[in-house]
């Protein structure tokens, strides 16, 4: 049985989501921000980051991987599409816009003091970042202008697109004049695999 590692809110909790949503039989073990240095976990995982995906002697990091396999896993969860080369490319193209361009950026939010010990410098990085979300989830929100989910149907994307959301919530990453990205966020809140997976990783329910 596949087997996650989560931190409760990380970006793991989006592979978490996308294994509900495949209707998978799966186990998961939460971990905390201090387990995630120690020996134990970095043999799995020398970078000392979530997620990681074990399947028997296999064990598998990061996000774009481990989304591809729970789908090579779970086909009857279609989080690539239809089969067509279209929707599956049309899927990695989001997955990879959050994974490469909106997750870094918000690396430099919370993460800048692992960069600079400078005031000045952290809070470059902190507004450089917020101007390049706010590009970034312009153009999120003109894609779901007509659409519900980000591909244009349910895919591994939407999952990760949404943990990067409460994250621009808690940071108070400007958000406010993006309409479709709202009401995307909204309905993510009370999707049922959204709501079982926070409830087991002991995380706030939306209220
Ligand atoms: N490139 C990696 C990034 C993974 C990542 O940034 N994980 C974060 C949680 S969202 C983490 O483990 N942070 C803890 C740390 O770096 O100490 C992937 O896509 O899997």
């Amino acid at each position: 049985m596949l087997k996650l590692y989560t931190m409760p809110g990380a970006c793991s909790t989006g592979c978490h989501i996308a294994l509900e949503w495949s209707k998978a039989e799966y186990d998961v073990e939460i971990v905390d921000q201090a387990s995630l240095k120690k020996e134990e976990f970095l043999t799995i995982s020398p970078s000392g980051q979530v997620p990681v995906l074990v399947d028997g002697k296999f064990v598998l990091t990061q996000n774009i991987a481990i989304m591809n396999y729970i789908v090579d896993s779970f086909s009857q969860g279609k989080l690539l599409g239809n089969g067509s080369k279209q929707e599956k490319a049309e899927a990695l193209r989001w997955l990879a816009l959050v994974n490469s361009d909106i997750h870094p950026a918000f690396r430099l939010i919370f993460g800048g003091q692992r960069i600079s010990s400078d005031q000045k410098i952290i809070e470059t990085l902190d507004s450089a970042a917020r101007k390049q979300l706010h590009r970034l989830y312009g153009e999120v929100d003109q894609q779901l202008a007509d659409k519900e989910w980000i591909a244009g149907f349910r895919s591994v994307a939407d999952p990760y697109l949404f943990m990067t959301l409460t994250w621009a919530q808690h940071l108070k990453v400007d958000i406010s004049d993006y309409n479709n990205l709202l009401k995307y966020y909204m309905r993510m809140q009370k999707d049922p695999g959204v709501v079982t997976v926070f409830k087991a990783e002991g995380l706030p329910s939306f209220g």
